[in-house]
């Protein structure tokens, strides 16, 4: 039989906290220092939370009330991003148009995140999809607009079929649609862009920020810088077509005399204008099956090089060496210059395609060797690689490359590159693999692009006093048919030119939803203000934000879009949203990701509504590390529930019988000191690495503990103080219980006695000769000659000590490692 009634207290402090108003921040009065506990808003949907939700909101709130307690004015927000798919798409199959079913979901929503007893500042929320908040997105729209950052430009973008939307390259994985799996084509579109490219070194630095080195990693890679070369290469003029030229970027000028013909990506201007009239009717062919192509597919490695020649030829501008020029879909357009000098003797792509269509392959950089071998490769003739059993892709020293020969891929890279800058065929180059960012979207549940086009004027945007440009709620027609629903409402569509009042017609296009989650952080902190989108004061006090808490699935979208865009709106391309940035794990069943396939889906409110909140919090928490994520188990879970039971009776005295103490009655005093002290320190330090599951299993041990030995009241303050971010209900309530002061959340977090907390002895591991050999126990304060003998007498360290060698050095760190130096 439980005696704490887990219900009726989460209810009680509940509704004790929203009365008192105890998580309201003061942004501005409050003289403790500043926290910015920030989790990922979610969008709302109609379901219930899932365990997800729970698992990083509740921890993140820990989190939160955890800082608070170590006396800091904590300001945890929440809100949601409320435009998108999700409640278009329902719109779509219910026919309730989204601003109706998104109230009710987010109404829905705020009451159930209620349920989970967070600190939420509910007076700062925002909305992305109420006007009050999309008039400021659009405001940053037209701040890209104003420097520079956003244009249109037509450019072969990813169309998913079953979204009948344009995504962004984040959008698509392994070819398909993240949001609806459809597949994604390619098309030439006119879209706008963000020009994040131009924030792109400041992006790859990561410098001061405290996050995980993959996430890091991650963003590198899809940044993807590379240094390298440009090289100019003049088409033959005998084609007939004049003054043509191509510009390819290579990583690897060293190899530039291997280079045995180009190749232009599909898509590349020059195409049409090289191909000479009996090779027409092929390439044509081939550019049109490529356009049906993804990247994916294109590049994947052991795909087949397919290809086709141009008819013309160019000249390697380092030794006038006439090259074919082909058209290959495994050069990108949008990558470098959508152009590659290929060199099949040194790059594997390039190997297979020569191999295949039977191009010359020659070896121009060769591994290191012996410097009698190297002059003979060097003086030999040019020797045809085509025996090359594969492409030697190493560094290493160049032949048959003229006045170049013997030098390092190294040295050359730099020498060829300056002799081609001489004759103005080349340069040093930098190239990036990301791509501007693709923000306009032809479906309806958006903000609105505040664009205007005029026929005299041309694109003008909309002034900002004009803003928000309102998204209509009557008469659309929300099915997705390849162009903006808003396109078909004529209200919307027919406006005056800002310029010249003439008529004009409103961009239709409305804009992703990252956009909107790029910057509500800022606005979290002027969530009321109708004459800004944040206030500067604000942000200089608040910023940045010290935690951030959410998926690592974002790394290379919301979190790449969120630094670029914080750098623009606050003007300074060095600073940084998020300090610190956790990624939750994943909570499974069985060992598998819970689905409704699989029929494996853990239903939070079940066991919400049978053990209270605070024990599913708790018993999350205990899974496993909070990075990693945990196994569900229904048995797991009672075991939290007994644990919270048998605290609160500890706190009451409710505790008697089985040789138990109570009543206040305490057999060893010094024993209870010294494993509460023990407790704070692992608490403290396991809640600070974000191992809230080791933390309560030390809560558990110590419970054993007292219950046997009982525990004075002071002891019970403490301990009330120390679960209150595992369990907030429950510490609130033994708190007063106590006669705690309200709340429990305004107390100070314990501190533990260094001196009380050291073991009596320590066990240190011997090492011979990098070796763990032995182990000794000492006691905690032995002196190092007595660690020495200790070492040197153990028989199993012993026995690997040779005649006269001995023990010389120990070392302790904490009390983990020693090691011997022999000798
Ligand atoms: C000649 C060469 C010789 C290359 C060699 C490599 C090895 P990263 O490091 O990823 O930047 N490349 C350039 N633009 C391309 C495009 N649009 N589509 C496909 N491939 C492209 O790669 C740079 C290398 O990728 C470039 O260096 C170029 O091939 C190829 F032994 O040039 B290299
Ligand atoms: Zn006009």
């Amino acid at each position: 039989m439980f005696s704490y009634d887990a219900l009726r207290v989460q209810k009680k402090w509940q509704k004790r906290w929203k009365e008192t108003g105890i998580h309201s921040v003061d942004l501005t009065g409050d003289t403790r220092k500043k926290y910015y506990n920030l989790v990922m808003f979610p969008y709302p949907s109609g379901d219930k939370l899932h365990i997800g939700h729970w698992y990083n909101y509740g921890i993140a709130d820990s989190w939160g009330r955890y800082i608070r307690l170590q006396g800091y004015n904590v300001f945890e927000p929440m809100g949601y991003d409320s435009f998108g798919l999700p409640a278009e798409n329902y719109a779509v199959s219910s026919g309730v148009p989204p601003h109706e079913s998104t109230k009710k979901n987010t109404d829905y929503m705020t009451l159930q995140l209620g349920e989970i007893g967070t600190m939420y500042d509910w007076d700062k929320t925002v909305m992305t999809s109420s006007p009050e908040y999309y008039k400021w997105t659009q405001w940053v729209f037209l701040q890209m607009y104003e420097k520079g950052l956003a244009y249109k430009k037509e450019a072969p973008v990813n169309w998913c079929n079953g979204c009948m939307t344009v995504l962004a390259n984040e959008q698509v994985h392994n070819g398909n649609c993240e949001r609806c799996g459809a597949e994604v084509v390619q098309k030439n579109l006119k879209q706008w862009f963000f020009n994040i490219k131009s924030y792109a070194d400041e992006l790859l630095d990561h410098s001061g920020l405290d996050w995980p080195e993959k996430t890091k990693l991650m963003q590198t890679n899809w940044i993807g810088k590379s240094v390298g070369t440009e090289i100019r290469f003049l088409v033959e003029a005998e084609t007939g077509a004049g003054e043509l030229f191509f510009d390819v970027f290579t990583t690897r000028a060293d190899t530039l005399f291997g280079c045995t013909y180009c190749v232009l990506a599909p898509e590349h201007d020059l195409v049409d204008k090289v191909t000479t009239e009996d090779r027409k009717a092929e390439v044509e062919k081939y550019v049109k099956d490529a356009g049906k192509k993804t990247d994916m597919d294109r590049t994947a490695e052991g795909k087949d090089k397919t290809g086709v020649f141009t008819g013309s030829y160019a000249v390697n501008p380092i030794n006038g060496e006439k090259v074919p020029i082909w058209v290959a879909d495994y050069v990108l357009a949008h990558y470098g210059t959508g152009a590659v000098m290929a060199v099949p003797a040194h790059d594997e792509r390039d190997f297979a395609f020569a191999k295949k269509h039977e191009l010359p392959i020659i070896e121009v950089v060769r591994g290191e060797r012996a410097e009698g071998e190297r002059a003979e490769a060097s003086a030999g003739a040019r020797s045809e690689g085509d025996g090359l059993p594969e492409a030697f892709v190493d560094y290493g020293v160049l032949v048959n490359s003229g006045e170049f020969d013997g030098l390092s891929s190294e040295e050359a890279k730099k020498k060829i590159t300056e002799r081609l800058k001489e004759s103005d065929s080349g340069d040093f180059c930098i190239s990036y693999k990301l791509r501007d960012w693709l923000v306009s979207r032809q479906r309806y549940w958006g903000a609105p692009i505040p664009i205007v086009h005029c026929k005299k004027c041309g694109e003008v945007p909309v002034p900002q006093k004009e803003l928000p440009v309102k998204l209509p709620t009557e008469g659309v027609d929300y099915k997705p048919k390849g162009k903006s629903p808003l396109a078909s409402v004529p209200d919307f569509v027919n406006t005056k030119c800002p310029k010249c009042s003439g008529d004009a017609e409103r961009e239709v296009d409305t804009m992703d939803t990252f956009v909107c989650s790029s910057w509500y952080f800022l606005r979290y902190l002027s969530s009321k203000d109708d004459e800004k989108a944040f206030d500067k004061e604000l942000v200089k006090k608040w910023f940045p934000v010290d935690m951030y808490i959410g998926g690592p699935e974002h790394a290379c979208m919301h979190l790449l879009y969120a630094r670029f865009v914080h750098k623009v709106l606050v003007d300074d391309r060095n600073a940084e949203p998020f300090k610190r940035l956790v990624h939750q794990g994943l909570v499974t069943k069985d060992g598998a990701k819970m689905s409704k396939s699989k029929g494996n889906v853990v239903s939070p409110d079940e066991f919400v509504g049978k053990y209270g909140s605070d024990v599913f919090r708790m018993y999350l928490m205990f899974m496993g590390p909070f990075t990693e994520g945990g196994d569900w188990s229904d048995k797991g879970i009672t075991g939290i529930a007994r644990f919270a039971d048998r605290f609160w009776k500890l706190i009451n005295d409710e505790v008697g019988g089985g040789g138990a103490a109570g009543g206040g009655v305490v057999s060893d005093k010094d024993a209870l000191k010294k494993n509460l002290h023990k407790l704070i320190k692992k608490v403290t330090e396991d809640i600070e690495k974000f191992n809230f599951n080791t933390a309560v299993a030390a809560f558990m041990e110590f419970l054993n503990f007292a219950l046997k030995n009982g525990v004075d009241e002071e002891s019970k303050k403490i301990l009330s103080v120390l679960i209150a971010p595992f369990a907030p209900h429950l510490a609130e309530e033994c708190w007063e219980e106590l006669g705690g002061e309200y709340s429990v959340f305004d107390q100070e977090w314990p501190k533990f006695d260094p001196a009380l907390v050291v073991d009596d002895t320590i066990t240190i591991g011997v090492q011979v000769n990098g070796k763990v050999r032995g182990e000794v126990e000492l006691s905690n304060d032995a002196p190092q000659e007595e660690a020495l003998r200790m070492a040197r007498e153990n028989p199993n360290v012993s026995k690997y000590l040779e005649e006269g060698e001995v023990v010389k050095e120990i070392y302790v760190p904490g009390r983990i490692i020693g090691f011997v130096v022999k000798g």
